[in-house]
């Protein structure tokens, strides 16, 4: 789905700020027709924010089921003859959207925007009501999956993934004009003609333009590439075309380098629509155990991360997310993981722009039993018709169509990930991932793809690592396994990457990390320790250079984050480098030595 942006033909209007909200823990909202007048009762919400960590009490934070939200918006007077549509960057994890009285759309999926084209609905000049429910609930159907239990006190969320099941409007809502004749689609293919490592490289976009409306078809598209001067660097005709470079400069790691591709849909001699795609030119390839991006071997180092913050949990905003940026170049971090669902967009928008290097993940975690009974969640079988089923397989494969439909043109997206952790060592895993890898690649031949391996499934036993161009797996010897003793973790590390380097591909550590509690210390070796974490992080890294079969190292995590409460979690997950407030435990300065050698 297009992004909208102001144009000469367009105008976007941010729908942020304050809602109306009202929790609707009894399910009545939609029988009741809430969206039929003002919310009776409600209070104040920001957009963007997580509702569960605004209000005091248990009673929003543990909220299950829809929640309300609602505000009015005018629509320009200028917008008259311009379609009008209403998008969600996200809503988390389904919403049914009302303008005024009508249903205009649901979505399924919490981290992957939609929209509705509400022209007939609205008036140029007026005021109108939108109301959106949303729904927080998992299920065996939703990605991720989950599983609400019904008891005496209401019901109760359970879920076998180990990061809080923040929801809301997490990401910013808009309104947009359009024309009705309207760009509706844009790829960029973007490649290079000859060796992408010589001095002078000729880069080459392919695009494809995809144009709606009841003029389309008489309609001729026309673009022009334009380098950061606004210089024209090669022109086009046609909705489908290859354009050249020559001496482009190329989108790498560090240099977020971008042309604009500025598209105008035009008939006659009027400019019907125009539009401004972003291009990075790079190239991404894997060969042997290399990555290689431009040509040259890449070596990731990063982390995986959250969206997680005090008080507005996984809302986005631009003060944090450029902060975390400048804590990332600090530290020397060149890459990071979407962990474990798609990002704001906003933030993919900052790495394509800055050269970070990002592994798109997609939402589905905790299709494990193993790794759910460490969280306390116990279950007989992951894949079966009464769990992770040919069902839940529908949703993932939306949530792949989705994602790959809204970072296709993203030069930082360097590789996919399909899922994080999911058991993968039985036939029935097999059975439910294959259609899916056959689906990603499908829908992208040119970006490698990959999915996260977990400890319980071996390089010996794990059965969908053939189907990955990349190996990425993340262990913790020396924190779940060999829990505290560190020279028995060295042994098994070893002896585990030395048998993943036999299968000839590019080998990831997605993850590796210590749960660290700031500033609490020890000289015996403690876990829980930043003594513990940096003596952890130390012996991982002698290891990893022993192998050159290793292309990347993502600790976990970068910052603490929220999680589900249970026994194996003090106030969430203190795997971070950084406490949840960003200050640096011992460990940050260490991985800042390693990865800038300052
Ligand atoms: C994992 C998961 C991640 C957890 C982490 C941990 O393997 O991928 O979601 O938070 O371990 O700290 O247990």
């Amino acid at each position: 789905m297009l992004r909208h942006q102001d144009s000469a033909t367009r105008d976007l209007r941010p729908l942020t700020g304050l809602w109306r909200f009202r929790p609707d823990p009894d399910g009545v909202g939609r029988e009741e027709r809430w969206y039929a007048g003002g919310l009776a009762g409600a209070i104040d919400m920001p957009v963007p924010a997580s509702y569960n960590d605004i209000v005091p009490g248990r009673e929003l934070r543990l909220h299950v089921g829809d929640v309300w939200y609602q505000r009015t918006a005018r629509i320009p007077r200028g917008w008259a003859d311009q379609r009008v549509v209403l998008r969600f960057d996200s809503a988390t994890h389904r919403a049914t959207v009302w303008v005024n009285e009508t249903e205009v759309v649901f979505h399924e999926g919490g981290y992957t925007p939609f929209e509705a084209d509400i022209t007939g609905l609205v008036t140029p000049g007026e005021e109108f009501r939108i109301t959106a429910a949303v729904d927080n609930r998992l299920t065996w159907e939703s990605i991720p999956p989950g599983m609400v239990v019904e008891t005496e006190h209401g019901p109760r969320q359970k879920y076998m993934h180990d990061f809080f099941n923040y929801a809301g409007l997490h990401r910013p809502v808009w309104l947009a004009s359009t024309p009705t004749t309207y760009v509706s689609d844009v790829t960029v293919v973007p490649g290079v003609d000859g060796d992408v490592t010589a001095d002078s490289v000729t880069g080459t976009v392919d695009y494809t333009v995809e144009v709606e409306g009841p003029r389309a078809d008489a309609a001729q598209v026309r673009v022009r590439l334009l380098d950061h001067s606004g210089t024209e660097v090669a022109q086009g005709e046609g909705a489908h075309c290859i354009l050249r470079i020559e001496d482009v400069h190329l989108w790498g790691p560090g240099d977020g380098y971008q042309y604009d591709l500025a598209i105008e849909v035009v008939s006659g001699d009027e400019v019907v629509d125009s539009y401004v795609q972003k291009v990075g030119v790079r190239t991404v390839e894997v060969r042997g155990h290399e990555f290689l991006i431009n040509g040259k071997p890449f070596y990731f180092q990063g982390f995986g991360m959250h969206e997680d913050h005090l008080a507005r949990g996984k809302g986005h905003d631009d003060t944090s997310m450029v902060n975390d940026f400048q804590i990332l170049d600090w530290i020397g971090a060149n890459s990071f993981r979407t962990s474990h669902y798609p990002y704001a967009e906003e933030v993919m928008d900052y790495a394509d722009a800055h050269g970070i290097v990002v592994i798109d993940e997609v939402g589905a975690v905790g299709m494990n039993g193993s790794v759910a009974a460490v969280l306390g969640v116990n279950i007989d079988k992951v894949f079966s018709p009464d769990t992770v089923s040919e069902a839940t397989r529908e949703t993932h494969a939306q949530a792949i169509r989705e994602l790959f439909a809204r970072d296709k043109n993203r030069p930082s997206v360097v590789l996919w990930s399909i899922a994080n952790e999911p058991e993968s060592h039985t036939p029935e895993s097999e059975d439910y991932f294959k259609p899916l890898f056959e689906l990603a690649r499908e829908l992208d031949p040119h970006r490698p793809i990959g999915f996260v391996n977990v400890m319980y499934s071996t390089a010996e036993t794990c059965r969908l690592a053939k189907y990955g161009d990349v190996i990425m797996i993340n262990r913790y010897y020396g924190w779940y396994a060999q829990s505290g003793d560190l020279p028995l973790a060295e042994d098994a590390l070893r002896a585990e990457l030395a048998l993943w380097a036999a299968q000839g591909k590019p080998i990831l550590m997605t993850e590796y990390g210590a749960d660290t509690v700031a500033g609490l210390h020890s000289l015996t070796g403690t876990m829980w320790t930043e003594e513990y974490q940096t003596e952890y992080l130390d012996m991982h890294h002698r290891v990893f250079d022993e192998f050159p079969e290793l292309q990347g190292e993502h600790v976990w995590n970068f910052a603490d984050f929220k999680t589900s409460l249970g026994i194996v979690r003090v106030d969430g997950n203190k795997k971070g480098a950084f406490t949840r407030d960003r200050r640096p435990k011992a460990a940050a300065h260490l991985l800042r030595r390693r990865w800038t050698g300052r």
